[in-house]
């Protein structure tokens, strides 16, 4: 069984967790407590000397880190249900939707999460870095661009079932996952995005968003 090495309340591994439970790969995971700093201590970053989860341990011993590029090797190694595109052009398209959830997305909620929670006061980016200390105008900053990307994708959802078109993809996985983590810093869906509250609830309803 391949093993990842993980955090269950962080967004990233959760979306390697979705991606893989779709498919029915079971995966051994390991828990890794960023709050704590465990990623940063010695033994982790034995495995990953960026520090950051999730992390993939494959069958030879080497690593893959990046969610998205895990969930390219796990969609190559289970290619049903496909979640990645079956052309190029499907393939650029999800792409294009899964950039965009991402950078604008959960990039931006990111940002407001870790330049105001006090853990992460002088760990302003994730993993081995030299101190990054907060800066609260980038919190203002990542609110503002979040808010922003929230609507759109109400915009999105009116005329589309799912953010890539016509097919649940991992471009619902990220922009789910990152409208979660919104709520951890009060950035919410609210009345005025009825597409997005939807849309959340049906692709939530999938029993392989509980993992
Ligand atoms: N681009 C990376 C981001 C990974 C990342 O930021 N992971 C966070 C957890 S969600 C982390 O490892 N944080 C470590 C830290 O805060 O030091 C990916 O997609 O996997």
């Amino acid at each position: 069984m391949l093993r990842l090495y993980d955090m269950a309340r962080a967004p990233n591994p959760r979306r390697v967790r979705w991606f893989a439970a779709e498919k029915a790969i079971a995966l051994e995971t390991i828990e890794i407590d960023i709050v704590s700093g465990a990623n940063l201590g010695a033994d982790y970053l034995a495995i990953n000397p960026r520090g950051v989860v999730p992390t993939l341990l494959l069958a030879d011993g080497s690593i893959l880190d990046e969610s998205v590029a895990i969930c390219r090797y796990l969609e190559g190694l289970h290619p049903e249900p496909n979640l990645m595109g079956r052309d190029g052009l499907e393939m650029a398209q999800i792409e294009r939707w899964q950039r965009r959830m991402e950078f604008d997305g959960l990039f931006n909620i990111a940002a407001v999460f870790r330049n105001t929670a006090p853990a992460y006061a002088t760990r302003g980016m994730p993993g081995v870095l030299p101190p990054t200390p907060a800066i609260p105008e980038l919190a203002v900053r990542g609110a503002l661009l979040a808010g922003d990307w929230l609507d759109q994708l109400d915009q999105r959802l009116a005329t589309a079932p799912f953010v890539a078109g016509d097919r649940f993809s991992i471009a619902d996985i990220t922009a789910a996952i990152a409208v979660d983590f919104g709520k951890w810093v009060n950035i919410r869906v609210g009345d005025a995005r009825p597409h997005v509250a939807r849309w959340l609830a049906n692709v939530k309803a999938r029993p392989a968003a509980r993992a």
